[in-house]
């Protein structure tokens, strides 16, 4: 029947023909417009509204879900776990500026919220968290383990990343100390050779073997087992590794990956080895560093075994702006001519970024973000034709996880005017990190228990339900380097990314995409 009582504890319900709601999931039928355009030889366009029905169907059982780090101890790993303790236990502590609590500021999901609709007696918009459009995990509610390389508990790394203040960290020390990482994979050659005197609590073998593969599925498993969990997603919050060159029978396709694996071959990155535990194990796994982890024989393992992926690189701060402020600039038709972005920290990925090869990877996930918004407009940018960028980093000890981040946007205005923006950003690092790995987690669990497929009336119709491509681009807002499925368009600019999160999640329960015309505003 439609819109019987919801089982979980849902804050609305959709009245619709088109949505029915059963103990078990929340089925809809959905129409996705589109436009398709044809060029004619005349250069002309013909633009074509296009109609495809979905069925979708989430799973409302909200699963016992489980995050495991990889990385566990550093910076990032030490904060969002301390962070969710915190919250979990709801705690509040004292600093100099007077008393704080515990909360998940920095978190789309858990901080922002989305218009449902129009109130139907005073026309006013009616917002409700992100958190309550589709039936997902709570942080609080998530078991917490994973690896590192360095054998310290939490409660001493925590202390070594030096971010938390020491009256929050007095509470949570007992629980932090209680957690010890497991002992994971270094292959030294891939991330900086000033790591190495951290590097204690490491497995036997200094190059990808099945061995690993096979601890880490076990860890997962057993993982899994204590903590009696129904799923988990794993995310790589480990150090920076340099790129892993591509070669053709060693990285190229999924079955010369797995070769290359039994064969010890010096270019299978630690990352990457990871990844494919992870997808033999159909556990979701999430590269939060800027390497190439996902070569193209791991996508197309994840393809093959039907397991999701999503990277690369946590987009905090810096790039955040960027790829909000371009989108602004040159949406308004303002000519971005170039941009320079500098950078200074003291924390331990300061230290390992400080090393070429290392750098080199976050240079190239912090470059490439402005790419589709220039390509988008041919008005101000000829074929081709592309601002001037320029990423610098530099390790600073003193400010530790303090990061500076100064940036100059320079374009051209009206009538061969100019404007300069200029921009300093102090933060710390690992509180704008933290809350992006638990939408990361958050959004990667509910991909999995939303299920499609077409009944339509272009051609595109399937018969079984399935999940979602592999490659969950949906994640792109949190990344610098979105990663897309083979041959899809990357989407840089911040409210486009936000648009496709919202807008799927909405459409999951068959709502329209949110849209700003507000016509019952402007027609009487
Ligand atoms: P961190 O250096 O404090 O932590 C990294 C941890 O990874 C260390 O504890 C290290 O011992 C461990 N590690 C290295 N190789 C490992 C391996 N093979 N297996 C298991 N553990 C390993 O760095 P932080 O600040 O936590 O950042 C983590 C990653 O996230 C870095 O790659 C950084 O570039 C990236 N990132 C950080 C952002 C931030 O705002 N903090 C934003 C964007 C990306
Ligand atoms: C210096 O740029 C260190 C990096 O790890 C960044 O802090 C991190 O990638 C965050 O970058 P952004 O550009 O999102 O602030």
């Amino acid at each position: 029947a439609s819109c019987s009582a919801p089982a979980n504890k849902e804050l609305f319900t959709v009245n619709s023909p088109n949505v029915v709601y059963t103990d078990s999931e929340i089925r809809t039928k959905y129409a996705y417009r589109t436009t398709s355009v044809t060029e004619g030889a005349d250069g002309k366009f013909v633009a074509t509204p296009k109609e495809t029905l979905y069925d979708f169907k989430v799973d409302r059982k909200i699963p016992k879900t489980g995050m495991m780090l990889v990385g566990w101890g550093g910076n990032n790993g030490t904060t969002v776990t301390a962070g969710i303790i915190a919250n979990r236990l709801g705690l509040s502590w004292d600093t100099r500026e007077g008393s704080r609590a515990a909360n998940y500021y920095g978190s789309v999901v858990m901080g922002s919220t989305m218009k449902l609709g129009t109130n139907a007696k005073t026309a006013k918009d009616v917002n409700i968290p992100f958190h309550d459009v589709l039936p997902m995990v709570h942080p609080n509610d998530l078991a917490i383990g994973g690896w590192d390389i360095s054998g310290l508990n939490l409660s001493a790394s925590m202390d070594r990343a030096g971010v938390l203040e020491p009256t929050l960290k007095a509470q949570i020390k007992k629980q932090m100390a209680e957690m010890v990482p497991l002992p994971s994979i270094y292959y030294p050659d891939f991330i900086a050779a000033n790591q190495e005197d951290r590097a204690d609590n490491c497995l036997p073998g200094s190059k990808a073997s099945m061995e690993h593969v096979e601890q880490i599925r076990k860890d997962i498993r057993d993982f899994k087992a204590k903590n009696g969990l129904d799923k988990v997603i794993v995310q790589w919050t480990a150090n920076t590794e340099r790129f892993a060159e591509l070669v053709e029978g060693v990285n190229d396709t999924a079955d010369n990956l797995m070769k290359a694996i039994e064969n010890g071959h010096a270019e299978v990155a630690p990352s990457t080895v990871f990844a494919v535990a992870c997808i033999l194990e159909g556990v979701p796994f999430i590269n939060g560093s800027p390497q190439n982890t996902f070569v193209p024989g791991c996508i197309e393992f994840a393809e093959k075994h039907n397991s999701f992926i999503g990277g690369d690189d946590f987009k905090s701060g810096q790039t955040k702006m960027k790829s909000a402020l371009v989108d602004f600039l040159i949406s308004a038709g303002i000519k971005l001519t170039s941009i320079a972005s500098y950078n200074h920290l003291g924390n331990n990925d300061g230290k390992n970024l400080s090393s070429h090869k290392q750098f080199r990877s976050k240079e190239i996930s912090k470059s490439n973000v402005v790419d589709d918004m220039v390509e988008a407009n041919s008005v101000l940018y000829k074929k081709g034709e592309h601002p001037d960028h320029t990423v610098v980093i530099k390790y600073m000890p003193a400010v530790g996880d303090n990061k500076r981040a100064l940036d100059e946007y320079y374009a051209e205005i009206f009538m061969g005017g100019h404007q300069t923006i200029s921009l300093f950003n102090v933060c710390e690092d690992s509180l704008l990190a933290s809350p992006l790995i638990i939408d990361l987690v958050l959004i990667a669990e509910m991909m999995t228990r939303i299920q499609w497929k077409a009944h339509s009336t272009d051609g595109a119709a399937t018969k079984e339900f399935g999940n979602f491509h592999s490659v969950l681009s949906i994640l792109s807002y949190m990344l610098k380097a979105p990663l897309t499925p083979p041959g899809t368009p990357v989407v840089n600019a911040l409210a486009k990314q936000r648009g496709a999160m919202t807008n799927v999640f909405r459409a999951c329960v068959g709502l329209e995409p949110e849209n700003d015309m507000t016509l019952e505003h402007k027609l009487f």
